[in-house]
Formats: structure tokens, C-alpha cells, sequence
């Protein structure tokens, strides 16, 4: 899947990529190198219980085989004809009983580790939507700080019109930054189905249930950038909106801390001002792209039978407040509501699509005001 640095995850695997890198990408048949203790211990785990059943499988097959062989007829073996030993059963008891203690233990252990997210340096919220991920970091350095990570594999890859990138379908805008060496609680749920948050090489997979509220945790022990994808089937994007985490040394992590937050209040848009309409049309623009696109297409064209277009739609044309009512709310089974977008966002993409395509000039209300918004969501 990625390539990876060399570390405490010392894998064979690992190092045979590392000396012939024609093989880096080949080698996808064993658990992604592991960064945490738990990733460590359930490599091991998976490991170990390989080699019992290997063991097993080779004594079994082994002493079946022998038997056959060794009292063939033709060497004029007599079959014994036993009925119910005692001394049979209990051995086909016991040892198979102790076996299943011997790998349940070690697995029960890791189990119990895995659940423990008590005195966490860094809490994060990881919001499942249909189909990206939003983080809010909750509480540690950081605090605060939210975002939505959002796939940028161009469209023309995924349709086999350019060249496949190095991370095709693993990449995205926002980064999920965490220090390094930190035990980081990560707090799942989800805007409207279920969605799973998974790094394979951290050990870690959970899943962000709607109006309930999940926890896991990892403690990297290695800088670098790890990538996982939501692992619950959650509809026709769900291959679309993966997970990339970027470890970072503290200083690092500190660094990006106070640049997020200068950025995010640089960025913190004033929703009483007054817009002008060009500029909530080219913020509309961007907020289109990464939110609705998926569904009523660049185009505005929809798709035929499951999104409907915003191209010559009669509420897009209507007047103001049966969009912001749709957006605010949602509609039907379809179309999730959008209150996490700020009044800035709704109110330029609500603009957006009342001048594209061939909407321009033809609708009551071309432009909506961030102010319309706060009114309509008290
Ligand atoms: C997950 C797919 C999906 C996404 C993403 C989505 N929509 Fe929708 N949208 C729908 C569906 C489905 C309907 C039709 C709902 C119904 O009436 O049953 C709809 C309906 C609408 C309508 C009302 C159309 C009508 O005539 O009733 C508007 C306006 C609209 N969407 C705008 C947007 C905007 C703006 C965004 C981005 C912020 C967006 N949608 C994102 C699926 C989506
Ligand atoms: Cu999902």
C-alpha cells in the first residue's frame, strides 16, 4: 500500500523492499509494518497463531498420512476395532482446550490494551461524513484546531483518463497532524451512516456510529505519514474518503499547532459582513467542489434516477429560504443536512449555484447573505 520507513517494525518483508525496491510496492501480502505497541503485539499475535496452525496442520496431515501409508493392505494390516477410549477423548480434549487457552490468553491481553484510552495527551473527534472525514481536536496542545479531510485524487485518474498518481485514492487536503510518542485518543461518530476509522499500521480501527460515540487510541512511535481508509461500507463513495495521519516530532507538532490556529483565524470568516456577490460565487465555487460534487456532479447535471441536477431546479431557482431550508435540513433520504458548514460556506454555495451552469440571471434571490443563514438557523 505505502511505502514505509525502517524502525522498530522490522519486518522481513520490510527489509527485502528496502534492499530491492522494485518490491516496495509488491510487497502487500502481510499486516502493514507496525508503528504502536498494539499494532506490534497484534502482528505477533497474528503471527504466533500461523505457526500453531502450521504446526498443527503438519502433525495432523502428518501422522494421517504416515498411518495410511505404514498400515496400507496391501501390507496386510488388521484395522483395530476399539469402541468409545476413554484415554482418546480426554487427550482430543485437553489438548485442543489448551491450545485455545494458549492463544486466547495473549489475544485477551491485547484486546483489553487496545480498549484502554485513559490519560490520553491529545483527544481528537473523528466525524464520519458521506464521504470525507472532519476532525476536531478536543482537548491537548491543539485544542480547538478543526478541519475537513477531503480526497484530492483528481477525478481523471479515477476514471482512467491520467496516469495513476503514487498515492492514488490515499491522499488528502487536510492532513491529521499528531505528535509523536503521545498517546492520542481518537473519539469516533458519524454525520450519517456508518463509517470506520482505520490505520492499519497503528493497530487501529473503529467504527464512527451515527448519534453514538466510540473511542480508540495510538501512540506513534515512529515519525512519518501513515494512510488508512474508512473501513465500513457507507454507499458509492466509500472507497473515496481515506484517512492520512502525519506524525510529527514535538517541535514539529508544536510548530503546526500555532500555524493552524494564525490560519484559522486569519481564515475565521465574519458573518455579518456584507458580501460581495463575486466573492460568494467564488467561494461557492470551492465549496461545491469538496461538498457537493460527488452527488449533482461539477456539471450541476446530477445523476439521472439518484441526484437530482441544480441545473434549472426549481428550488435553486425558487426563492431563498426553500434552499437554505435544504441545506440547513437535508431532504428526503438523499441529501444530508449541512449545518457543520459555517454561515460563510452555506451562504456562498447557495450563491454558487444560483449563478452557474445555466441558473444565471433566471432565479428570484441570486444572492444569498451569510446573515440570511444565522437568521435561519435560530
Ligand atoms: C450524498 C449526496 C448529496 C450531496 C453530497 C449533496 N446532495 Fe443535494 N441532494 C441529494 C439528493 C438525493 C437530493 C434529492 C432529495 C429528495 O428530494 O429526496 C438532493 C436535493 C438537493 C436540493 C433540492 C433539489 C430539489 O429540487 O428538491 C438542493 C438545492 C441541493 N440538493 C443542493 C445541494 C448542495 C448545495 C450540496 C452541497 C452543499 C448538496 N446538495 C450535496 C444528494 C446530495
Ligand atoms: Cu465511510
Amino acid at each position: 500500500m505505502q511505502k514505509q520507513s525502517l524502525g522498530k517494525g522490522l519486518t522481513l518483508a520490510a527489509l527485502l523492499s528496502a534492499a530491492i525496491p522494485a518490491l516496495a510496492v509488491e510487497q502487500q501480502y502481510n499486516l502493514a509494518p507496525p508503528v504502536t505497541e498494539i499494532a506490534r503485539q497484534i502482528y505477533d499475535l497474528h503471527t504466533l497463531m500461523l505457526v500453531i496452525c502450521l504446526v498443527i496442520f503438519v502433525v495432523v496431515f502428518g501422522v494421517m498420512f504416515y498411518s495410511i501409508y505404514a498400515h496400507r493392505k496391501s501390507k496386510g494390516a488388521k484395522p483395530a476395532s476399539f469402541h468409545e477410549s476413554t484415554t482418546v477423548e480426554i487427550i482430543w480434549t485437553v489438548i485442543p482446550f489448551l491450545i485455545v487457552i494458549g492463544m486466547a490468553l495473549p489475544a485477551t491481553k491485547t484486546v483489553v490494551a487496545m480498549k484502554d484510552t485513559s490519560n490520553a495527551d491529545l483527544t481528537i473527534k473523528a466525524i464520519g461524513y458521506q464521504w470525507k472525514w472532519g476532525y476536531e481536536y478536543l482537548k491537548g496542545e491543539g485544542e480547538g484546531i478543526g478541519f475537513v479531510s477531503t480526497l484530492t485524487t483528481p477525478r481523471e485518474q479515477v476514471n482512467n483518463q491520467a496516469a495513476k498518481g503514487e498515492n492514488y485514492l490515499m491522499e488528502v487536503d487536510n492532513v491529521l497532524v499528531v505528535p509523536v510518542n503521545k498517546k492520542v485518543r481518537i473519539v469516533t461518530t458519524a454525520n450519517d451512516v456508518i463509517h470506520a476509522w482505520m490505520i492499519p499500521a497503528f493497530g487501529v480501527k473503529q467504527d464512527a456510529i451515527p448519534g453514538f460515540v466510540r473511542d480508540t487510541w495510538f501512540k506513534a512511535e515512529q515519525v512519518g505519514t501513515y494512510r488508512g481508509q474508512c473501513a465500513e461500507l457507507c454507499g458509492k463513495d466509500h472507497a473515496f474518503m481515506p484517512i492520512v495521519v502525519e506524525v510529527k516530532s514535538e517541535a514539529d507538532y508544536s510548530k503546526w499547532v500555532a500555524e493552524k490556529k494564525k490560519e484559522m483565524a486569519a481564515k475565521a470568516d465574519d458573518p455579518t459582513k456584507v458580501w460581495v456577490a463575486a466573492d460568494l460565487v467564488a467561494r461557492g465555487e470551492k465549496v461545491y467542489a469538496s461538498n457537493c460534487a460527488a452527488c449533482h456532479q461539477a456539471t450541476g447535471k446530477g445523476l439521472p434516477g439518484a441526484f437530482p441536477a441544480l441545473d434549472g431546479d426549481k428550488v435553486v431557482l425558487g426563492a431563498k429560504d426553500g434552499q437554505i431550508g435544504v441545506l440547513l435540513n437535508g431532504q428526503g433520504a438523499g441529501m444530508p443536512a449541512w449545518k457543520q458548514l459555517s454561515d460563510v460556506e452555506i451562504a456562498s454555495v447557495i450563491t454558487y449555484t444560483r449563478a452557474a451552469w445555466g441558473n444565471q440571471g433566471k432565479g428570484a434571490d441570486p444572492v444569498v447573505q451569510p446573515a440570511d443563514i444565522t437568521a435561519a438557523r435560530k
